[in-house]
């Protein structure tokens, strides 16, 4: 084995626009879920301006081809396109993702764009987001204007950003509180958008290929009692497996279908779903990856409540089906985030043989407090080895037959934490302001971006 990076290996980096971009109300934008979020902890970072990235694409985007990547993940914001979700188009966000585009084709990166990445448009949730059917219909508006605008540049689409997490977690990050028999009717409109994505991709963009991009981590059983294996078998259902089964089979599998009738839920389909969700597939899987999970079968209802509180931690609870439990094999990252590259390599596996379509990862990464010294050098040996060993497990992966096409860590630049702010950072590059205090927002180069760089230029990771 040569232990390199096959040579069209597509290295990348990965932002999402409301994390990044800042200049919320600029150029007719207008607001959407996550300006109108109301955070928990009110220091928690300027969120309107972010990273301002909005105004610093040009040099972001020049650091990114310093950094050899051949791939810019980044999402359209739907709300700059069309202020009021659908109908009149604003021209001025036509025009700036067309520029971010042409940035990046003149510095020979493709762009990789995600459709909706969290920022639904207030004027839709406002209606009852996606639990209203309307929201698919206007999404339908936007995707078509979007593959129309952008499809003769750009190649590579991916859909909704996670909609398994948005499921899942509190729904505060993502609109208003609902009721749980709502938020699968939710989840169905939103696998029904990515439907229609697929279709539209197909229809309008020439040789363009798309993919769904859920967040996938295994769930591993507690221990080998039986019961603790169904509850495993249960959440890798509702939180994997339901999702990424509807984009490639077109149905919803059975563990996930007596879940729901276990609880009483029922999905109402409109006549066009069934001929939409059979006839239109993704050409690709796109995957981020954190972590993986660890659930027992709850045998009291003790004191936690029902539900996820925060995307990858343990503290979920769905009583009669599992509990999240500490892995006491793994370590865990200053946000008690569990790490777990040997289980990177076996998610890849086990999602490549359930699909067989080729994998992406567009997320893989180290939230971490950074500090920036007085010489202006950011020194994170711990992200570098938290990528050095995910890597050499993706490297395995392939080697052991997985048809992994390309890697995009999470994140390109620091930009706004879903949970933690500006604190919590992932980038390459480091984006120089604190929660409160927005400073200068200078880009500096951290240790890892030339750790990746390195990778990067010789398709191998670096000793
Ligand atoms: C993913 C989201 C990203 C990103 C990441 C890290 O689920 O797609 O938007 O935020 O998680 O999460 P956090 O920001 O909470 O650390």
């Amino acid at each position: 084995m040569s232990h390199k990076f096959p040579d069209n290996f597509l290295w990348g980096a990965s932002i999402s626009a409301h994390q990044t971009e800042g200049a919320y109300k600029s150029d007719g934008k207008g607001l959407t879920v996550q300006d109108t979020r109301i955070r928990d902890n009110h220091e928690i970072a300027n969120f309107t301006v972010a990273s301002d990235h909005y105004h610093h694409y040009k040099k972001d985007i020049q650091l990114l081809a310093e950094l050899s990547v051949k791939v810019f993940r980044f999402s359209i914001s739907w709300a700059r396109i069309f202020p009021q979700g659908r109908k009149e188009v604003n021209q001025a966000g036509i025009d700036h993702y067309q520029n971010v585009i042409d940035e990046c084709l003149t510095h020979n990166i493709k762009p990789m764009i995600t459709l909706n990445h969290f920022d639904l448009p207030q004027v839709l949730e406002d209606i009852g987001g996606w639990s209203n059917r309307k929201t698919v219909d206007a999404f339908k508006e936007y995707a078509q204007t979007v593959f129309k605008a952008y499809g003769n540049k750009v190649k590579y689409w991916l859909t909704i950003n996670e909609p398994n997490i948005m499921l899942l977690v509190d729904q505060k990050i993502l609109g208003k509180q609902i009721p749980i028999k709502e938020k699968y009717q939710q989840f169905h409109h939103l696998m029904m958008a990515e439907k229609y994505a697929f279709k539209f991709c197909h229809e309008l963009v020439e040789n363009g290929q798309i993919g769904p991009v859920p967040n996938i981590s295994l769930v591993y059983p507690a221990t080998s009692k039986p019961l603790d294996n169904q509850a495993a078998l249960y959440f890798n259902s509702v939180r994997n497996w339901a999702y990424l089964d509807f984009s490639c089979f077109g149905r919803y599998n059975t563990v996930f279908k007596d879940y729901l009738k276990q609880k009483n839920i029922s999905i109402t389909f409109s006549p066009e779903d069934e001929t939409v969700m059979k006839e239109n597939f993704p050409d690709f899987i796109a995957m981020n990856f954190y972590t993986t999970m660890t659930v027992e079968k709850p045998m009291d209802k003790n004191n936690m409540s029902e539900g996820i509180s925060d995307q990858q931690s343990e503290d979920i609870m769905d009583w009669g089906f599992y509990k999240g439990v500490t892995n006491p094999y793994l370590k865990k990252n200053q946000f008690n985030w569990t790490i777990d590259p040997d289980g990177f390599k076996t998610t890849l596996q086990t999602l490549y043989d359930r699909y067989h379509l080729p994998i992406i990862i567009t997320e893989n990464g180290l939230g971490a407090k950074d500090d920036l010294t007085e010489d202006k050098k950011i020194h994170d040996p711990y992200r570098i080895d938290y990528l050095k060993q995910h890597l050499e497990q993706a490297l395995e992966a392939i080697e052991a037959g997985v048809d992994l096409f390309g890697y995009s860590p999470w994140s390109a630049i620091d930009l706004i934490s879903v949970h933690e702010g500006i604190s919590k950072r992932y980038g390459f590059i480091y984006v120089d302001r604190t929660e409160k205090e927005l400073k200068q927002l200078r880009r500096y180069k951290k240790d890892s971006f030339y750790w990746y760089q390195k990778l990067i230029q010789t398709n191998k990771i670096p000793a």
